[in-house]
């Protein structure tokens, strides 16, 4: 702590200022500093990602204490649309977002992994002009392993009146996104976002209990060292990935990196490069991982950040959904390190 005598040396006081004003610069602050305006639409920004952040608190806080309190922590006994067992933190999580974005009067159609359909909220529909389209649980298999684990958002406006309430406006490239990015439960919670201005971190501070201004403007570097792909699945691949994995076997100054929860893998690979696949399989080219709330969303966090995203044949941001939960591979990470896994997916057509 320092001295009354001390603060008269301004660079104390400017240190503390420094400080104070990062303590300040809140998740909605940041998004009004960016948007440079306080027009209505830069406080719908600003109001969905303060919940956002919410949703972010509520799930943090379940997260700590699942090994404290009963009926966390397991499976449900259900199965969800895409076939996977849920756990019970995938439908708390869920209802988080569900119940947070009810309150916020901006959204009116809510989309997750865990729901056939999409979700109204009839009393937002008329004036809530906004799309909330979300992961609620990545990585569910580390949930009873106190592994880390995420969620992913991604916000679009809609489009016309969605009369046939099948929202089909969703129907769309990545590029109508408005704000994307995830939150990352680890020793820390993180929230990471872009609004097509740059990428921005913040970390959790639960004695404020503000996600506070960690890092803007993030740029991943141009390669890295770390490939971050399940290689349990390798003679499930196409011969083009084997390929690139026998690459970067041989090849000194590459590491193994996967965790089993890809907002982790690919918050590694923002910070410090290199690149995560999932890759479709012979039998299932499409792959595992969902387009509107999975890999569209990260796809423009990376590609804000000066990274790149792409099926191996076409940027993950021009895919037309052309269904609710429609999959795509997924290669992403450092712009090099992408275009390594392209070429031996170029060498073999
Ligand atoms: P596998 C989690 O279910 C997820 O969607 C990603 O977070 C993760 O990278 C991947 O699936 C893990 O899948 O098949 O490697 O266990």
């Amino acid at each position: 702590m320092a001295t009354a005598s001390e603060y008269k040396d301004l660079s104390m006081v400017g240190a503390a200022n420094d400080g104070l004003d990062r303590d300040c610069t809140t998740l909605s602050r940041h998004v009004l500093q960016q948007l440079q305006s306080f027009s209505p639409e830069a406080q719908d920004l600003s109001a969905l990602m303060n919940r956002i952040g919410l949703a972010g608190k509520l799930v943090a806080r379940r997260l700590s204490r699942a090994g404290l309190m009963e009926g966390v922590l397991g499976f449900t006994g259900e199965v969800n649309v895409q076939g996977e067992s849920v756990k019970k933190m995938d439908v708390y999580a869920n209802d988080v977002f569900i119940s947070v974005f009810k309150q916020s009067g901006l959204v009116c159609r809510l989309a997750s992994e865990e729901m056939d359909e999409p979700y109204y909220i009839p009393e937002n529909c008329p004036v809530g002009r906004y799309t909330l389209l979300y992961d609620p649980i990545d990585g569910s298999s580390n949930t009873d392993t106190n592994l880390s684990l995420g969620s992913i958002f991604s916000i679009r406006k809609q489009e016309g009146e969605d009369l046939d309430g099948k929202a089909s406006d969703l129907h769309s490239s990545g590029r109508n996104q408005i704000a994307a990015g995830y939150i990352l439960y680890g020793p820390s919670t993180m929230l990471v976002y872009t609004i097509g201005r740059g990428v921005h971190s913040f970390t959790l501070d639960p004695s404020l209990g503000e996600f506070i201004l960690t890092e803007e403007n993030i740029k991943i570097p141009d390669q890295g060292s770390v490939y971050s792909v399940n290689e349990g699945n390798f003679w499930q691949w196409d011969e083009s990935i084997r390929e690139y994995v026998r690459y970067v076997h041989r090849t000194e100054g590459y590491t193994a990196r996967y965790s089993g929860a890809m907002v982790s893998d690919i918050h590694r690979v923002l910070l410090q490069g290199g690149v995560f696949l999932y890759p479709g399989t012979v039998k299932k080219p499409e792959g595992k991982l969902r387009l509107l709330y999975e890999t569209a969303p990260l796809a423009f966090v990376i590609e804000q950040a000066g990274g790149r995203a792409t099926t191996g044949t076409m940027d993950i941001l021009d895919v037309v959904a052309e269904k609710l939960h429609q999959r795509t591979p997924l290669i992403i990470g450092s712009k090099q390190d992408v275009a390594k896994v392209e070429s031996f997916i170029q060498k073999s057509h």
